[in-house]
């Protein structure tokens, strides 16, 4: 915000030098500065917003709506307009440092037309911050995010990823140290946000979090009088309402964070988030994903299309988990993606291919949570075109009655892709302990990722077998959330 242009400053001492011989305050003295430097940050910002093609997409960022604040339940841009930021979060900084880079997020901003980015920074973990991380590289990525966001005109948010140190007070001293110093060094960069506890676990109570949020904030805003800063709530970031019954007073620009996993978190939690924000709490997603909260198992499109639903209806910005081409179902990119930009539709996981397509609105799986999910397909034409509930071909083998539904297809190379999900029935009339199936296909199939089975592709067939934990399968008894995505294939063999 403050340049230290040599013009700009040349105002600045004339109206200091002014003020002063009129006795006018500090305050009023910041105020006049601040805005001759927004009105030449706007003017910059047209520039910037000719290179980033962020003219057309309409979409807020830094050089259009400015610092953000937050309003009653709402973030505002600086003209006080409502702004909804989109976006995804990197993996851990520590085990991913490669995706940040400028490329890689000029990509997301002009192709993806995401406004925000979140750095993730684990606190515990293997190569955590407060464990054996190395924390001058931790900062160095961070300082990089920070000014590749900058240079392409996205928000970006600092996040202190805790999570198997359940408790945020276990490294209170660490974070106030690492927020002094980052505060200090973004006081006037209006595209920062700080979020200070990722996930808050392990029965750790709002009155413990709201005390080291209380610090913390103390100690950011001795620094940067004005960011938006973003608090954890209890129970992995899902009990907004404990917050919303005792909200933090005596500082502004806040907002609570509530995560969820659409495979996991559905109605239940809507109803908590929609509670919150009708009490009044400013509820930020800072962390979801589409799949089951361990960050992999199936996708649900039927629930992420009625998440996303509720966020649009309701203003709240959301950021996706994760950049990364980690073999796990919420990572955007296949496991076989070397690249760290560049990426091709080629390169998306399912979770990515989902995501591009709400962020873009093409192919839009965003709005209805029906279009977005409850579709179920038959491939080659034989479209039972009902709902998942609606009787379909079954093949049997290995004792099961196999129902493959395909959830999702998209072209990539020339050639389409399928997401499958199964329903598998015991029909052995015995009870089983360990289930091996196999689906032929009519023509040859590359499997690119597989859920809650061992997968094994041989041609134009593919072999399952059960998971420890979803083995034993009583006669009668349904296995659900079984998935697989194949490349070709045309169709399953009745
Ligand atoms: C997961 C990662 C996984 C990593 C694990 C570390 O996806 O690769 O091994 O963390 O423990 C969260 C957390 C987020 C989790 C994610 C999925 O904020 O760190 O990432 N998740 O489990 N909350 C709910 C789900």
């Amino acid at each position: 915000m403050k340049k230290k242009k040599i013009l700009i400053l040349g105002i600045v001492c004339i109206l200091l030098a002014a003020c002063c011989m009129q006795g006018c305050s500090g305050k009023e003295e910041r105020r006049e500065d601040k805005k001759a430097d927004q009105a030449q940050e706007r003017e910059e910002g047209k520039e910037q917003r000719k290179e980033t093609g962020q003219e057309e997409s309409g979409i807020a960022a830094p050089s259009t709506a400015g610092a953000l604040h937050v309003e009653g339940t709402k973030l505002c841009g600086g003209d006080g307009n409502p702004v909804q930021l989109k976006g995804v979060s990197t993996h851990g900084l520590a085990w991913f440092p490669g995706y940040v880079n400028e490329e890689c997020f000029g990509q997301l901003r002009k192709e993806w037309k995401v406004n925000v980015i979140r750095l993730a920074m684990y606190t515990a973990e293997s190569g955590g911050y407060c464990t054996d991380g190395d924390r001058e590289a931790l900062k160095e990525l961070i300082r990089k995010g920070v000014a590749y966001a900058k240079k392409q005109d996205l928000y970006v948010i600092i996040d202190w990823h805790i999570l198997s140190d359940a408790n945020p007070n276990m490294h209170l001293g660490e974070a106030k140290e690492f927020f002094a110093e980052m505060a200090e060094e973004y006081a006037d960069a209006d595209h920062v946000l700080y979020e200070i506890c990722n996930e808050p676990n392990g029965g750790t109570g709002w009155g413990e979090i709201k005390s080291y949020a209380e610090e913390v904030i103390g100690v950011i805003r001795s620094h940067d009088e004005d960011g938006v800063i973003l608090v954890g709530t209890p129970n992995w970031s899902q009990f907004v309402d404990e917050a919303a019954a005792d909200p933090i007073t005596g500082y502004g620009n806040l907002m609570y964070t509530l995560h969820f996993y659409a495979a996991t978190h559905k109605e239940e939690l809507r109803g908590r988030m929609e509670a919150a924000v009708d009490a009044g709490l400013p509820v930020f997603v800072s962390e979801y994903g589409i799949c089951d909260a361990s960050g992999s198992g199936a996708i649900d499109e039927e629930q992420a299309g009625l998440w996303m639903e509720l966020l649009k209806e309701r203003g709240v910005s959301c950021v996706a988990w994760n950049l990364s081409n980690k073999d796990e179902t919420s990572a955007i990119l296949l496991p076989s993606c070397g690249k760290t930009s560049g990426f091709e539709e080629s390169d998306l996981s399912a979770a990515g291919n989902w995501l591009y397509r709400m962020l873009t609105g093409e192919g839009e799986p965003e709005g209805s949570g029906e279009k977005a999910g409850g579709q179920a397909q038959e491939p080659g034409g034989k479209n039972g075109g009902g709902s998942e509930t609606q009787e379909t071909e079954a093949l049997t083998n290995g004792g099961m009655e196999i129902q493959a539904l395909v959830k999702n297809s998209w072209e990539s190379e020339g050639k389409t892709v399928y997401q499958y999900e199964l329903v598998l029935k015991n029909t052995s009339g015995k009870d089983m302990d360990g289930w091996e199936v196999e689906i032929p296909f009519h023509s040859k199939i590359t499997l690119t990722d597989g859920w809650n089975g061992e997968y094994e592709a041989r041609e134009s067939s593919l072999r399952i077998r059960s998971k420890d934990y979803n083995g034993s399968v009583p006669a009668d008894g349904t296995v659900l959330d079984v998935g697989f995505i194949v490349e070709g294939g045309d169709g399953v063999v009745y």
